[in-house]
């Protein structure tokens, strides 16, 4: 069974509509909204949902503890259900088309992990002020070099990963908490001798809601690889 997991904080207005999309195109699909309590009544729309279908199913969290310890705790709960073989990982705000799922999932049977990348040829950013992109590529330059990890688009947060290779994760060796998490998921992957494919994708702008970027990002960034690397 495939399992396409989201996390969210505040997207009713993406949430809905997303559902249904990855439902119409993946007919064997289930979904997993991660929601850490948003104000914005998130949850409500998803658990309206669920009563029409079945496929769909909401993890909800007390409150708001960054994207990484969301998708820990949803790690550990599908880790529990031999049936899902396996999951696809993506943002809420439909920076992720869902149109290309099955073309990542085709590739999957090739590797252990496929990333849904905007550094490779044929990849790439559409709406991004020019601050955005520039930080977007340096970090993952200076990731990449200290890391020395065979992927181009580290920070990338959409991926379908074969559930056998999650297994071979400790979860309660993950550090970061927010979005750093996206950088040591590969890197802990990676360690464990996963084989990756980047597939090429457009990265739009968020849909609807509120962009959540703030300079804490930099911050947690600059010292989170060197972190990693140090980890014994
Ligand atoms: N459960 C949970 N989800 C989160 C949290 N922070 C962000 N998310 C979700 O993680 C995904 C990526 O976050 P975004 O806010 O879109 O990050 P971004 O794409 O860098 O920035 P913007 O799109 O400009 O806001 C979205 O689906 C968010 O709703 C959190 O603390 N908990
Ligand atoms: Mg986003």
């Amino acid at each position: 069974m495939r399992l396409i997991i989201i996390p969210t904080y505040n997207e009713a207005q993406n949430i809905e509509a997303l559902i249904y999309k990855i439902l119409s195109i993946d007919q064997s699909a289930s979904v997993l909204v991660v929601d850490d309590n948003s104000p914005d009544g998130t949850a409500e729309i998803v658990k309206r949902i669920m009563k029409g279908d079945i496929r769909v199913s909401l993890l909800s969290r007390q409150k708001k503890q960054g994207l990484g310890k969301a998708y820990i705790h949803a790690f550990s709960e599908i880790l529990k259900d031999v049936q899902i073989s396996e999951i696809a990982m993506m943002d809420a705000d439909f920076s992720h088309n869902p149109d290309y799922l099955p073309e990542m999932f085709n590739l999957l049977s090739n590797c252990d992990a496929v990333i849904g990348s905007r550094y490779v040829r044929g990849g790439g950013i559409e709406g991004w002020e020019l601050w955005r992109r520039i930080l977007s590529y340096f970090g993952n330059v200076y990731c990449k070099t200290i890391l020395r990890l065979p992927v181009y688009d580290l920070t990338s947060g959409f991926y379908c990963i074969k559930t056998e290779m999650l297994h071979k994760l400790e979860l309660s060796s993950f550090d970061a908490s927010g979005y750093a998490f996206q950088i040591e998921l590969k890197y802990l992957l990676y360690k464990k001798g996963a084989r990756f494919k980047e597939f090429p994708i457009i990265f739009a702008n968020r849909l609807g809601g509120e962009s959540k970027i703030s300079s804490h990002i930099i911050s947690e960034g600059v010292l989170a690889p060197w972190r990693m690397l140090f980890k014994k």
